[in-house]
C-alpha cells in the first residue's frame, strides 16, 4: 500500500474532527504561547496520550523555537521521534520453520480477525499458513477461525470445543513441520488479564510451543483495543509479564479511539508496534510506521 493511502486511511479514521492540531488552537497566530501549549495539553490527555508523553511533547516545544517551521511540522516530527521508538515491523524469518506467531489478549479485543488478516497478507506474499484453534472455549471461535481459513486459502487445526488448547495448538506444530508450512498462527480465548488461572493456561500453551521448538514462539502478539484507552495500556503490562510480549497489534481505531494511547505506549511499555487496525475486513490491517502514524494524529495533511 503507498505511504499516501496510508496516511490517508489513518486519516480518516482518527481524524474525525479530533485532529490534535487544528487552526483555532492559535489565537495569536501560529506560535506556542503559553495558551496554545496549555490547549494543546489537555487535548493530549484527552487523546489518552497520557501525562508522561504529554509532559516529554509539551517539554520539547517550549523548548522549540516556532518560527523556524510551522507548528504543526514540528509535532509531527516529535509524535515521529516518540513513535519511531516503537516502530519495528515483524520479521518473519524464513530459517524458522515453521514461524510460529502467538496471538493473546483480553476478550473481544480482535485477536481472531486479525489472525485473518494476517493470513491474508502472509498468503499474499507467499507463505503457507497453518492456522491453529487454540481457543476452545466455544464452538463459534473455531468456527470464525475456520472461516477466516477458508477465505484465505490457510489451514486450520482444530479440535472440538472443551479440547486442551496446548494440545491443539502442539499438533498443530506437528502438522505444519509435516506438511512444511511457512507460517503457524495460534488463537487463543479472550482472557481477563487479572485472572491467573487463565494466564496460567496461556503460559502453558507457551511452554508447549517452546518443547516443540526452543525458539518460539518467534512472535508473541498481544492485540489491544485502542477504545480501551488507559486499560488497554494496563493489559499490556499485565500480558508482557506474564508472557514476555514481542510485538503488538492496535485494533479499533476506526471507532471512538484516538489513537493517543500509541504515543503511552512508546512512553511506558516501548513494546514494537508492529500493526494497527482501522476495520474488520482483511485490508484493514495496516503496518505500523510511525511517521503516517503522526500526519495522522496531529491531523496534517499528507506530504
Ligand atoms: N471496527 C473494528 N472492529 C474490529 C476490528 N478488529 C476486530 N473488530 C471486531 O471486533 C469484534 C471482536 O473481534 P474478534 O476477532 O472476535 O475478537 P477476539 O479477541 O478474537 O475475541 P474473543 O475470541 O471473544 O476473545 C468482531 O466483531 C470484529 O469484527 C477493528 O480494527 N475495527
Ligand atoms: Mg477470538
Amino acid at each position: 500500500m503507498a505511504g499516501t493511502s496510508l496516511i490517508g486511511r489513518l486519516r480518516a479514521s482518527l481524524a474525525k474532527g479530533r485532529d490534535l492540531l487544528t487552526g483555532d488552537i492559535f489565537r495569536t497566530g501560529g506560535s506556542w504561547d503559553a495558551a496554545a501549549l496549555d490547549e494543546l495539553e489537555s487535548r493530549l490527555l484527552l487523546a489518552d496520550v497520557g501525562v508522561d508523553a504529554t509532559e516529554w511533547l509539551i517539554e520539547r516545544l517550549k523548548r522549540s523555537r516556532t518560527d523556524e517551521r510551522s507548528a504543526s511540522a514540528q509535532l509531527v516530527d516529535l509524535v515521529t521521534e516518540l513513535l519511531e521508538t516503537v516502530e519495528q515491523p515483524i520479521d518473519v524469518r524464513a530459517d524458522a520453520k515453521p514461524f510460529v506467531v502467538l496471538v493473546v489478549g483480553v476478550n473481544g479485543t480482535g485477536k481472531t480477525t486479525t489472525i485473518g488478516k494476517l493470513a491474508a497478507r502472509w498468503s499474499a506474499a507467499g507463505h503457507s499458513l497453518l492456522l491453529a484453534a487454540g481457543d476452545t472455549y466455544r464452538a463459534a471461535a473455531i468456527e470464525q477461525l475456520s472461516a477466516w481459513g477458508d477465505r484465505t486459502g490457510s489451514i486450520v487445526a482444530a479440535q472440538s470445543s472443551g479440547a486442551d488448547p496446548a494440545a491443539v495448538v502442539f499438533d498443530a506444530l506437528s502438522t505444519a513441520a509435516r506438511r512444511g508450512t511457512d507460517i503457524v498462527i495460534a488463537d487463543t480465548a479472550g482472557r481477563l488479564h487479572t485472572a491467573d488461572n487463565l494466564m496460567d493456561e496461556l503460559k502453558k500453551i507457551k511452554r508447549v510451543i517452546g518443547r516443540f521448538d526452543a525458539a518460539a514462539p518467534h512472535e508473541t502478539l498481544l492485540v489491544i483495543d485502542a477504545s480501551q484507552g488507559q486499560n488497554a495500556l494496563a493489559q499490556a503490562a499485565e500480558f508482557d509479564r506474564a508472557l514476555g510480549v514481542t510485538g503488538l497489534v492496535i485494533t479499533k481505531l476506526d471507532g471512538t479511539a484516538k489513537g493517543g494511547i500509541l504515543l503511552a505506549i512508546a512512553r511506558q511499555q516501548r513494546i514494537p508496534v508492529r500493526f494497527v487496525a482501522v476495520g474488520e475486513s482483511a485490508d484493514d490491517l495496516l503496518s505500523f510506521e510511525a511517521r503516517a502514524f503522526a500526519q495522522a494524529l496531529v491531523g496534517a495533511e499528507p506530504a
